[in-house]
């Protein structure tokens, strides 16, 4: 049976419409998904939005419409964004559908029996927008430290004893190393646990716009207890409710990766896995945080007005030279400037100059040269021909063991190194010379190249499915013959086939502004 990998998104509040910051974190995930099912696994890939809670009903007041009609709308927004985006996702969760209502009142339930939530009153400072609690000391001149406006809160709450957590978290922490990535927000991680936990508050009972606790009608949970929650939701738990799918729970829980940005990691590294172990459920393998996107040096922001939006993004630049040069220009887990200066460079220079060009160049070659017949991989290669093919074949070791750590531009990087290669070895054997002197020389090199050409598209596939899959039709490689078991020398491309008269896959950019990319 097929090995299984669950990956989550961070569920997205419906308050605003989606920009780049959340296409993003959802890109990695396709991107892994994808990488996943060529590589034999039977993978499911989650996403959606957050739906309760103080900042979305806010939202909708300001807009004068009722919470549940706002929240109809936005999240529409959201599963669009998926279909623009090329997104692979399998399911994708609203927190206001009842399969989570469910959830979410037994986990609360299980906390209940098993003595980790009380009564009492909370008194502090509170920020609708990180829908977060922060203390008298956090709180400075008005603000919480993540600059957002905070208020006073005072009102019954319930308490869950995340205080009685740390150790329980702390020897989780030792005995998985790779629970959380990068290891620098690991180290963040467990020096906020080593700090002390305060008991978190986990109702409110100064609004209505969330999932009712069980057994006391005036509050309702917390929002993030309720957001957390989908991830198990999702997986057919509980087990037992008449929405509960007992044998994808076993297939799906505990997830393989919850992956989120920086801004959230506390909530996932921390307050979910108490909250798990509490529950006497089982927790997450790993939590990866990535960096923040500014635009052109600044934080991305509606006041500013330089929200990016990815649609406009895709529109104009195409949407997998977006897809590829967000996953190719910054180091995943840094923060990361979007400029148009350095798409236009990647897209001209990685994509059309480097792979496209090379592309263009071997399939025109085979088109003019070998009667548009694809000529076949020498049995025999020399010494420079069994270089770029062993350098194509160690790809795949080398990029499924990068994105096992979520090190997406180091496995592009990788890839691109092969590029360049190939682009030496067409210079190096100059084909288009050899095609009067030497033409059964001219179709192996050809041949080794196409060979080349055909596992990094293979490999491109999950960053780029739509250009991946042009060459991969160029080339003539059948659709059954796209995933991981055909590359790496276990097979080589098939030869005799007819060619079309190929056209170039990646254009350049032509913006004067940046023309020098
Ligand atoms: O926090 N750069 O939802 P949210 C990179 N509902 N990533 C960015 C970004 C940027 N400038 N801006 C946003 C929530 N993101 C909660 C999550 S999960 C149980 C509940 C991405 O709509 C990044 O993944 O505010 C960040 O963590 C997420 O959007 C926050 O989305």
């Amino acid at each position: 049976m097929a090995q299984t990998y669950y990956i989550t998104t961070p569920i997205y509040y419906v308050n605003d419409k989606p920009h780049i910051g959340h296409a993003y974190t959802t890109l990695a995930c396709d991107v892994l998904a994808r990488f996943k099912r060529l590589d034999g696994f039977d993978v499911t890939f989650l996403t959606g939005t957050d739906e309760h809670g103080q900042k979305v009903e806010k939202a909708a007041s300001d807009k004068g419409v009722s919470p549940q009609s706002f929240t109809d709308e936005v999240s529409q927004n959201f599963r669009d964004l998926t279909a623009q985006m090329n997104f692979s996702n399998d399911d994708f969760i609203r927190t206001t559908e009842q399969r989570h209502k469910l959830a979410c009142q037994e986990i609360w339930q299980r906390l209940e029996e098993r003595g980790h939530i009380r009564l009492g009153n909370y008194a502090g400072w509170y920020s609708v927008r990180d829908e977060a609690f922060f203390t008298e000391t956090e709180v400075v001149d008005g603000k919480a430290p993540t600059g957002a406006p905070v208020e006073w809160v005072e009102e019954p709450s319930y308490f869950f004893n995340l205080s009685e957590w740390q150790q329980p978290l702390f020897d989780h922490y030792e005995a998985n190393p790779d629970f959380v990535g990068p290891e620098s927000r690991f180290n963040e991680v467990k020096s906020f646990v080593k700090g002390g936990l305060r008991d978190l508050s986990v109702s409110r009972a100064s609004f209505k716009w969330g999932i009712p606790v069980p057994g006391d009608m005036d509050h309702v949970m917390y929002v993030w207890l309720d957001a957390l929650t989908n991830y198990i939701t999702a997986s057919g738990w509980p087990t037992d409710s008449e929405l509960g799918d007992p044998a994808k729970y076993a297939k799906l829980w505990p997830a393989d990766l919850h992956m989120v940005g920086k801004d959230i990691l506390r909530f996932h590294a921390v307050y979910w896995p108490a909250f798990l172990m509490a529950a006497d459920l089982p927790l997450p393998k790993r939590v990866y945080a990535h960096g923040w996107w500014t635009n052109e040096g600044q934080k991305i922001s509606k006041s500013l007005g330089n929200v990016i939006d990815p649609n406009a993004l895709t529109a104009q630049y195409g949407l997998d030279q977006t897809r590829y040069f967000l996953m190719r220009d910054v180091p995943f887990g840094n923060d990361g400037d979007f400029s148009a200066a350095a798409m236009t460079r990647r897209m001209n220079g990685d994509l059309a100059n480097d792979l496209g060009n090379l592309c263009q160049r071997v399939l025109s070659m085979i088109f003019k040269n070998c009667d548009a017949r694809m000529p076949a991989v020498p049995a025999q290669p020399n010494d420079m021909d069994q270089a770029l093919l062993a350098a194509a074949d160690d790809l795949l070791d080398q990029v499924r063991e990068l994105l096992d750590r979520q090190a997406f531009n180091e496995a592009l990087s990788v890839i691109w190194q092969v590029v360049a290669e190939a682009n030496r070895y067409v210079d190096a054997a100059a084909p288009w010379a050899l095609n009067k002197t030497d033409p059964v020389r001219m179709a192996e090199v050809l041949a080794v190249l196409a060979e080349t050409i055909r596992q990094i598209a293979i490999l491109t596939q999950p960053v780029m499915p739509h250009s991946a899959s042009l060459i991969l039709d160029q080339l003539g490689v059948d659709n059954a013959e796209r995933d991981f078991r055909f590359i790496s020398g276990k097979r080589r491309l098939a030869s005799g086939h007819q060619i079309d008269k190929p056209s170039p896959v990646f254009p350049r950019y032509l913006d004067e502004a940046h023309a020098d990319g």
